[in-house]
């Protein structure tokens, strides 16, 4: 039968699964939310902006003849994973996610697990320090109760709206980032704190690495839960499930 994908992106990993694909011949759009002002281009053909919650997503997969479904999704983003489970299971198409594992404690890391944003909140019910909140753009209203500290953001775009926290200084900039780069930044900021997601894959994991080096606590988000559905961590296994072998070149 053939083939008709939708890859669910926005990471690394459904970037590299893109190229993989596209040099076997394989047809099929890669998805994007429109999150951000320039995505980076991949070679399959792309698709950018919501489906239009569930019922949207199914008419997506009917008018489009999709066979395959791989959410390729960030961690984080939930709700997508959420509505991919139940469009594929109402339109009987199989559906694979594409994730990274969680990243977990090395040795001289000094974590502090909290499970969601209003807990990372509330961990910074503390006197003011100087934090690097690298969490994007989305969720920065929620910081708001903790406006005592002086705040590193780092965003995709300029911001376009009045920051929600009194003390910030912000820099532009996307990943993949680099732990000498971050370390150089943490250090010039004179950065104490550092907020992140459990994305895991290695776009972010820079400033984690930057926190070992210089000894800094991290307070750790943990993922939302997300529904069961069939998993691999890695793109080869993607293709074994689309029965692609790893040597194949297209048609
Ligand atoms: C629009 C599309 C690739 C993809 C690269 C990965 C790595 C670099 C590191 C920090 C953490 C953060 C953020 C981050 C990283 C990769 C990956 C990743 C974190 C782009 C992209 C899109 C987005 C959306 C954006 C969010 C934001 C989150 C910045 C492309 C560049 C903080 C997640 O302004 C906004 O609205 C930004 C929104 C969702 C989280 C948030 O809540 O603000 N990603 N990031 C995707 C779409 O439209 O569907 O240009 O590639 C992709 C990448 N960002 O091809 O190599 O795979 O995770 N993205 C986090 O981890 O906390 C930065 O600063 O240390
Ligand atoms: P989310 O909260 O789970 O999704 C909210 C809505 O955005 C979805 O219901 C859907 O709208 C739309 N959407 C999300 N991902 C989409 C995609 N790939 N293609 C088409 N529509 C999409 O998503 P999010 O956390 O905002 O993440 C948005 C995008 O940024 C995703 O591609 C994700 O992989 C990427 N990203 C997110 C993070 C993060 O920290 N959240 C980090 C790196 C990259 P409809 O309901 O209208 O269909």
């Amino acid at each position: 039968m053939l083939q008709n994908l939708l890859i669910l992106g926005g990471t690394t990993e459904a970037r590299q699964l893109g190229s993989a694909l596209a040099q076997r011949g394989a047809q099929g759009t890669l998805s994007l939310a429109g999150r951000v002002e320039r995505p980076l281009r991949q070679p399959l053909p792309q698709r950018v902006g919501g489906f239009g919650g569930v019922d949207g997503l199914r008419d997506y997969l009917r008018r489009e003849a999709i066979t395959h479904v791989i959410d390729a999704t960030h961690p984080f983003a939930a709700r997508m994973s959420h509505n991919a489970v139940t469009a594929c299971k109402a339109e009987a198409i199989p559906l694979l996610a594409l994730t990274r594992a969680p990243w977990s404690p090395e040795p001289g890391d000094r974590w502090q697990h909290v499970p969601d944003i209003p807990a990372a909140v509330a961990a910074l019910d503390q006197p003011p320090r100087r934090v690097m909140l690298a969490i994007g753009r989305q969720h920065l209203a929620d910081f708001a109760p903790a406006p005592q500290h002086h705040y590193l953001l780092r965003l995709v775009d300029p911001p376009q709206a009045p920051l929600p926290l009194p003390k910030t200084h912000v820099i532009v900039d996307r990943g993949p980032f680099t732990e000498a780069a971050d370390r150089a930044l943490m250090e010039a900021h004179r950065i104490e704190l550092v907020v992140s997601k459990n994305a895991g894959g290695s776009g972010a994991y820079a400033k984690l690495q930057a926190a070992r080096r210089l000894d800094l606590p991290v307070i750790m988000i943990d993922r939302p839960t997300l529904p069961p559905r069939a998993e691999v961590h890695d793109v080869a296994g993607v293709l074994r499930w689309l029965g692609h072998s790893d040597t194949d070149r297209g048609v």
